[in-house]
């Protein structure tokens, strides 16, 4: 639930973008878009060849809570099925800095050393960096069936020439390869009272999809901050050139701006001397990001300190 002071700054948004309508119309389609940005899901687009695991990424990703988009993203990711072809450099050297995997790195060798040089050797080529993916088993629901199987064969004196035949059969852990089948059965041979939920944690682990994860967040976020610049920036020459100067001069002055002003800097609990020290620092932008971070700050510092006075 949206709390109270949430829906307040929400309402200054609505008018702000009102005002820029009725008194800025060159600038409020923009300024719209890219409030749109700042305040939705990060978009993940995902690309790949077919085969590759588009559809397997895809649905860990929107499990996560990213939007998956089909067109511009906030970061693109691309998914090689185990090798680099000609078409999907071509594809990649298309794209504005994607993320690189290399999926199904289960089929390219049960060594993940192994696995290792060929992503840096994928890497080296691309010249971008490359993580190893196990997609389709990041996220297993272990049935009941499938954790009785992987059980019998942990105590199973033979697993090893077992697990090797696995996918030829008809069991119920055929799909995940022999790879994964055998990451699970030496964790339960390593640990004797894991639970399904503990295998499943112990295949996502494998996976590498918490690294990706991660790698993604990192993106997006960058994206995110760099939408909630544009998007202040935007305001500044609203203020300079619109007749809308004094009411975006208000917003710019208010909570709203200051929280998106923070949100631009990746503001992670620096003072404000920090803050300064910063704006010091860096490029022409990145030092007016920090300036900007700054003033929000000292202004919020001050009106807390007004409203405890008044309390
Ligand atoms: N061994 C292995 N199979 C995978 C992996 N990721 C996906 N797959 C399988 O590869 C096949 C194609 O995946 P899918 O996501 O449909 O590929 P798409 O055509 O790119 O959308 C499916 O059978 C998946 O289960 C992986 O990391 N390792
Ligand atoms: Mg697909």
């Amino acid at each position: 639930m949206q709390s109270r002071a949430g829906e307040s700054l929400n309402h200054d948004i609505a008018r702000l973008l009102h005002v820029l309508d009725e008194s800025a119309a060159q600038h409020a389609a923009h300024a719209r878009r890219l409030w749109a940005a700042v305040s939705a899901p990060p978009r993940i687009q995902v690309l790949g060849r077919p085969w590759a695991g588009v559809s397997t990424v895809t649905a860990l990703l929107a499990d996560d809570g990213f939007a998956v988009v089909d067109g511009p993203a906030d970061c693109t990711l691309y998914v090689l099925p185990g090798s680099l072809r000609p078409v999907d450099q071509a594809a990649i050297e298309q794209l504005s800095n994607p993320l690189v995997v290399l999926n199904k790195a289960d089929a390219v060798s049960p060594d993940p050393e192994e696995v290792q040089q060929v992503c840096a050797a994928v890497s080296r080529t691309l010249h971008t960096t490359v993580l190893p993916l196990t997609a389709h088993i990041a996220r297993a629901a272990v049935s009941g069936a499938q954790y009785a199987y992987l059980r019998e064969l942990a105590s199973a004196a033979d697993a090893g020439s077992q697990v090797a035949t696995i996918v030829s059969g008809d069991s119920p852990v055929r799909a995940w390869g022999p790879l994964a089948v055998a990451v699970a059965v030496s964790a339960l041979r390593r640990t004797a009272d894991l639970d399904p939920m503990g295998v499943q944690k112990v295949l996502e682990a494998f996976s590498g999809f918490g690294h990706v994860r991660a790698a993604i967040h990192e993106r997006a976020a960058w994206a995110t901050r760099e939408h909630c610049s544009a998007f202040l920036d935007l305001l500044d020459r609203c203020a300079a050139e619109s007749s809308a100067r004094d009411e975006v001069e208000d917003f710019l002055a208010g909570p709203k701006a200051g929280e998106l002003a923070l949100r631009a800097a990746g503001w992670t609990g620096e003072s404000v001397a920090e803050l300064r020290s910063r704006a010091t620092l860096g490029t022409a932008s990145e030092r007016r990001v920090a300036l900007r971070a700054e003033r929000a700050l000292a202004r919020r510092s001050a009106d807390r300190a007004t409203s405890g006075l008044r309390a």
